[in-house]
């Protein structure tokens, strides 16, 4: 087996063709992390150069080509046909990938194999959520050691949940990681970051959907960092409210130093549309914890969804101004995934037709507001620098 990390590269091929040359693979598998920034006004479209990284393999070796990953996840019948590989597993490889790998090697049947696309034949079985995320093991600090040479700047990626339970409306996480959430036990995750920091690692990146919750485990977590004795320092995403000073005080003890803090919106009624479920007091509330707790917080606003008026941005902008946050990343217009209320919604109201594929990035945004809407940012933005989109 070879791993090739091709963010890291900057020219794919040469690192491709030395792996495959190495030692001859009977499958090679592509991770699809992200498909496209986001970015309305200037979108970035990243499988084309996936295209390539698949067309490459392909010319050099016979081997099938399986896809996966987040991105992967959310479109897994259309960026199969885009990207012209041979199959891919939708949600979490850890099952799916070694019970594709023994039906090939047995020249067995796919039907059945869970989470697996066939191109042009479409999903061959259902897929699976694993309910004990302890089965899997977690990468450890040699994989790690491969990718970042300097240690003391890598943050290590380190997921202790999976799933989320909230519903926000525009969102796809559902699709990639499904509602429940499933934990792994916490003396796994310290037995994970003791041996990163053992190879000499001492940053970490909580990639959990949403570390505050459940609260419970959030602090367990926290209570067996400090326990540890372990001198980390960490980064994670909350969601505004359920965060109470318990919580915020055991974070920055075990070493939280900054929170993504996705409230999206400073108007109520947007954030009932984005179905939200928590207020404006909350956020300030959470907000205020944190800067007590000295822990930098990055917010996020999502601004020219449904409903969204000059008004109620201009709320929105000086809520985000009134938290006196670290940084503040502006996002304009939202991305349509499929399966979401917000597809719906943009499907009633015509903006899409329910045949669009939604790979090819399509946004929401109020029509009349969207030159004003940037208009205003590059105004607002002018003098606070921290802010950015
Ligand atoms: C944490 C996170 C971040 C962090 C990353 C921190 C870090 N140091 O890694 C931050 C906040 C920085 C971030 C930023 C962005 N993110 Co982000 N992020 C996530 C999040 C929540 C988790 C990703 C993760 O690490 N998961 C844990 C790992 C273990 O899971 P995994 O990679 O999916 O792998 C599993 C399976 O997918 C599968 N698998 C993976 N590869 C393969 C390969 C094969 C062959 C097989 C068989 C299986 C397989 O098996 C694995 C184990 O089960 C996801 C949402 C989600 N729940 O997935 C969004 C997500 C990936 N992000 C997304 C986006 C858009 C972005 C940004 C572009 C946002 C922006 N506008 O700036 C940036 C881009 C950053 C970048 N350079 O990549 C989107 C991507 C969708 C899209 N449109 O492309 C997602 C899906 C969120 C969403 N629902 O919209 N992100
Ligand atoms: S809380 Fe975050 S991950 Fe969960 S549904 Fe809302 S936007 Fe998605």
């Amino acid at each position: 087996m070879k791993l090739v990390d091709l963010m890291t590269e900057k020219d794919d091929q040469p690192s491709i063709r030395e792996a495959i040359a190495s030692f001859d693979p009977k499958i090679i598998g592509i991770s699809v992390r992200n498909v496209d920034d986001q970015n309305m006004e200037n979108p970035r479209f990243l499988l084309d150069q996936v295209k390539k990284v698949v067309t490459d393999c392909r010319n050099l070796s016979d081997a099938p080509i399986v896809l996966g990953g987040a991105g992967y996840s959310i479109f897994p019948e259309s960026a199969l046909n885009y990207l012209e590989a041979d199959m891919g597993i939708q949600g979490e490889g850890e099952t799916s990938f070694p019970f594709l790998l023994d039906r090939l090697a047995r020249g067995e049947d796919l039907s059945g194999a869970p989470g697996l696309y066939l191109r042009g034949l479409g999903q061959q079985g259902k897929r699976m959520f694993e309910k004990n995320l302890d089965l899997f093991p977690l990468p450890g600090a040699d994989l790690s050691s491969l990718r970042a040479p300097d240690k003391q700047e890598f943050w290590i990626p380190l997921q202790t949940r999976r799933g989320c339970p909230m519903d926000c409306s525009y969102c796809s996480t559902a699709i990639i990681e499904g509602r429940p959430i499933r934990k792994r036990r916490p003396d796994l995750i310290i037995e994970e970051i003791a041996s990163h920091v053992g190879a000499g690692f001492q940053r970490f990146y909580f990639v959990d959907n949403i570390f505050n919750i459940p609260e419970e485990y959030s602090k367990k977590i926290c209570q067996k960092i400090i326990e540890s004795g372990l001198a980390i320092s960490w980064r994670c995403i909350i969601y505004p409210s359920k965060l109470d000073e318990g919580l915020v005080h055991l974070m920055a003890k075990a070493g939280c130093m900054e929170v993504s803090l996705g409230f999206e919106s400073g108007c109520e009624q947007i954030l009932c549309k984005m179905n939200k479920r928590y207020s404006l007091d909350e956020v300030r509330r959470t907000s205020g914890m944190l800067k007590d707790s000295r822990i930098r917080q990055m917010g996020f606003l999502l601004l020219g969804g449904p409903g969204e008026t000059m008004e109620s941005a201009q709320e929105s902008l000086v809520f985000a101004d009134s938290l006196n946050l670290d940084s503040l990343k502006i996002t304009i217009g939202i991305r349509i995934y499929p399966y979401t209320a917000l597809a719906k919604k943009a499907t009633d109201e015509g903006l899409i037709l329910p045949e669009d594929n939604l790979l090819l990035p399509r946004f929401y945004v109020v029509s009349s507001l969207r030159d004003w809407l940037y208009d205003t940012i590059r105004l607002w933005m002018s003098d606070r620098h921290h802010w950015m989109f």
